[in-house]
């Protein structure tokens, strides 16, 4: 069914709608289209990489599940970012991490990569009109153990150290070659399964590994850094924790990256936006869904997500977040899973952007408390659904769950042939 002329119809009515409460529909359009998310590469392959030494996942993070059809070279996951790509609206970022280079077959240990091996992505994203992000990769590795950049072992350290220097010079690159700067995020994994009694040193040596690590200057990229409540075998200690990260930003003017799987389960992550601010110029997100821990299930729009994304959009923040997902989630079709994350990322934004801000603020600060309550539950049955399908036509791809089918295509004749 052509579901256009119902679209406009329902477009045109909600349009109205939001008008009589002072929101222009038109205005919301117009920032949708200016909301990149950075597409993770790993969701395709649950964190596998290409490196030719490859082993299991370690690092205190986990996939699970075995569904058919992970992309098991790099052609297949160009391929399958690309079909997942056509079926979200608007213009997105790839998020690359070091073990997805294009190391032909050979064995590259990680303290020798260098931006050769990322030369075809830089082109692919060229041709695709993909810009890229990158990562630093600290965990499956031999040397990633229990501490890499906090390891007081300067050989260990040292190694760490080594690639992270290196990983920052391939984002340089990438970021010069796209005219815009390239992201680069740290996360690194460190921490005590049990009771530890160093932790004061940990963190001195992480501190010290990270001043190592920004000491030259990169133009065309920029620094996150993203921390963490535990990770399984990590559960006691993490070396890298909000509060440490956090400090580091607002004194060493990096990116915060705030992964909404990385709190207490009852902490709210949109809480951090306006906490942090005054202190720190930008925020990188991994929006993800911790289920019970941080299991990475596929981001979804529960009440997390969408306060995250409401206190962006209070804060007048915008312009200083970016918007990157991160979840593996192995037990279902993966082209589905960045579908649905980042569709119900974007409805969260949609419905942020929906609101009548000025006037709730407005009646907030002359006293009207039951208003700004009354009009916050009103908004939650606004017709903002009409919106993003407006938004979806505009960008010519399928509305509501017409997306499905082009999965199931794409599955019979790809993924399950792998
Ligand atoms: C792990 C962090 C980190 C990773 C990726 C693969 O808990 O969230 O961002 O998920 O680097
Ligand atoms: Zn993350």
């Amino acid at each position: 069914m052509n579901k256009e002329p119902l679209v406009k119809q329902a477009y045109e009515v909600a349009k109205e709608r939001f008008a009589e409460i002072g929101v222009d529909t038109e205005n919301v359009l117009q920032q949708l289209q200016d909301f990149h998310l950075s597409l993770h590469c790993w969701q395709a392959d649950d964190v596998h990489g290409f490196e030719v030494q490859a082993g299991a996942l370690s690092g205190g993070i986990q996939s699970t599940g075995d569904f058919p059809g992970a992309a098991r070279n790099i052609d297949q996951l160009r391929q399958d970012i690309l079909k997942a790509k056509s079926l979200i609206p608007g213009s997105h970022r790839l998020n690359l991490h070091e073990i997805y280079g294009d190391f032909q077959g050979k064995v590259v240990d990680r303290d020798e990569v260098t931006v050769d091996y990322f030369k075809s992505w830089i082109e692919w994203g060229k041709a695709n009109d993909t810009k890229l992000d990158f990562n630093s990769t600290s965990f499956s590795h031999p040397k990633s153990g229990n501490l890499t950049l906090a390891n007081p072992d300067k050989g260990i350290r040292d190694f760490w150290i080594e690639h992270t220097k290196r990983c920052r010079d391939i984002a340089n690159a990438m970021g010069e070659a796209q005219g815009d700067p390239c992201i680069m995020n740290l996360w690194v994994h460190d921490g005590c399964k049990d009771v530890s009694v160093n932790h004061m040193m940990y963190r001195t040596i992480l501190k010290q590994s990270l001043d190592e690590i920004f000491a030259k200057e990169q133009p065309w990229m920029k620094d996150s850094i993203e921390g963490k409540v535990f990770g399984i075998g990590l559960e006691s200690f993490t070396v890298g924790s909000h509060d440490f990260y956090t400090a580091y930003a607002a004194q060493n003017n990096k990116i915060l990256t705030i992964d909404t799987g990385h709190y207490h389960p009852t902490e709210m992550p949109g809480d951090k936006v306006s906490a942090v601010l005054p202190f720190i110029k930008e925020l990188m997100l991994h929006v993800s869904r911790p289920v019970r821990w941080d299991s990475d299930h596929v981001t979804i729009q529960d009440d997390p997500t969408q306060d995250l994304f409401n206190e962006i959009v209070r804060a007048d923040a915008l312009n200083r977040v970016h918007y990157g997902l991160d979840f593996f989630d192995g037990s279902i079709n993966r082209i589905a899973a960045y579908i649905i994350g980042s569709r119900s990322a974007q409805k969260c934004m949609t419905r942020a952007l929906l609101e009548p801000r000025k006037a709730i603020s407005d009646l907030e600060l002359a006293g009207q408390g039951y208003k700004v309550l009354g009009i916050i539950e009103e908004q939650k049955c606004m017709p903002w659904q009409a919106v993003y399908d407006e938004f979806c036509v505009r960008n010519n791809v399928p509305v509501g769950q017409d997306w499905m089918q082009e999965v199931d295509v794409y599955e019979k004749a790809v993924t399950s042939k792998r």
